[in-house]
């Protein structure tokens, strides 16, 4: 997740936050084979769209990491030092084999990752608005003799443990979208969500993804909610299917999403994408020209696998907690 802001100069009490979420497919220059992935496979449109004093946030975790234990390519950077991404130049997990996160002791699931969220509770007029949860794979076989997925016609369905509310919960998807054997789906979790407590610990499990070389697989929690302490908001999500690949770059156009009459205004912005390898650059994210970055995600190496939060990388472990002050 990448967002960019400008300071508000005046009192102005209007903002707009544009949440573009969606499945970017795709990597940088040359990572993959153009017959791997189609150039358009759903274009972008709202799924969800509300004006609030509120936020909209995002949030999520990676189901698969490299092996420490089997082999990838020869001549590669320890699976830790990979991980920690701060090795130049930046490796990729082409070269590794990748296996399942399995971290929540719950035999039940084949795959698991957790994140930790903590939402302004306590403020005047919190509540959750609507919440869409998002999740991505491949469910063929990769390199290095890796597995292909359980059972990929289940591609269609994910776990979701949300805080508050025992027990794992299995979410069927309204969209599914496939370019061969790599996929993004999408459910409306906002009754499951609603239910719980809001902050606390978020489980996503059984991802359907293959394990080996280049494989991937990951989830995301966009949430909308009301807040009185914050400012008026023009909140929309966007999703869609897309591949951005070497000289097929992709664009789109978005709209729907309000700004003040006059003065200064802010806006935010966030995506989910896949295979956004850090070692394949340059790529680049625009909006009406303007290239997007901040502190975890540089202008030319937009889809770079970080896991962040206004510039702030997530590491497993880590409490997100909405930022306070963001305008
Ligand atoms: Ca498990
Ligand atoms: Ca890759
Ligand atoms: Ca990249």
């Amino acid at each position: 997740m990448v967002s960019k802001e400008r300071r508000r100069l005046f009192n102005w009490r209007t903002g707009a936050v544009l949440f573009a979420s969606a499945t970017v497919l795709g990597t940088g220059l040359g990572a993959m084979t153009a017959s791997s992935v189609q150039a358009q496979v759903r274009s972008y449109t709202p799924r969800f769209k509300v004006q609030a004093r509120g936020r909209t946030t995002i949030f999520g975790n990676a189901v698969t990491t490299c092996s420490t234990t089997i082999a990838g390519s020869s001549g590669q950077p320890s699976c830790d030092t990979a991980r920690n991404a701060t090795v130049t130049p930046a490796t990729a997990n082409n070269f590794y084999f990748m296996e399942y996160v399995d971290i929540d002791g719950d035999g039940s699931t084949f795959n698991s990752s957790s994140s930790t969220y903590t939402f302004p509770t306590a403020h005047a007029g919190f509540n959750i608005i609507w919440a869409g949860l998002y999740w991505t794979g491949d469910t063929s076989a990769g390199g290095f003799s890796g597995s292909a997925a359980p059972n990929a016609a289940l591609r269609n369905r994910m776990s979701l443990k949300v805080p508050g509310v025992a027990g794992y919960q299995t979410i069927t998807a309204s969209q599914v979208d496939t370019s061969g054997n790599r996929y993004s789906a999408f459910a409306d979790v906002t009754t499951l969500v609603k239910q719980g407590s809001g902050t606390g610990e978020y489980f996503g499990a059984n991802i359907q993804t293959g394990t080996g070389g280049d494989r991937y697989g990951g989830w995301v929690l966009i949430v909308a909610y009301a807040d009185d302490t914050e400012v008026m908001r023009s909140m929309t999500i966007f999703d869609g299917y897309q591949a951005i690949n070497s000289g097929s770059p992709q664009s789109f156009t978005i709209s729907g999403f309000l700004t003040p009459e006059s003065g200064p205004f802010e806006a935010a912005m966030g995506a989910f994408s896949s295979e956004g390898d850090v070692f394949y650059q340059p790529d680049q994210f625009l909006i009406n020209g303007q290239v997007v970055s901040d502190a975890t995600n540089p202008s030319n190496n937009f889809f770079n696998s970080s896991n962040s939060l206004y510039g702030q990388g997530i590491t497993t472990g880590t409490t997100i907690t909405t930022p306070g002050g963001r305008r």
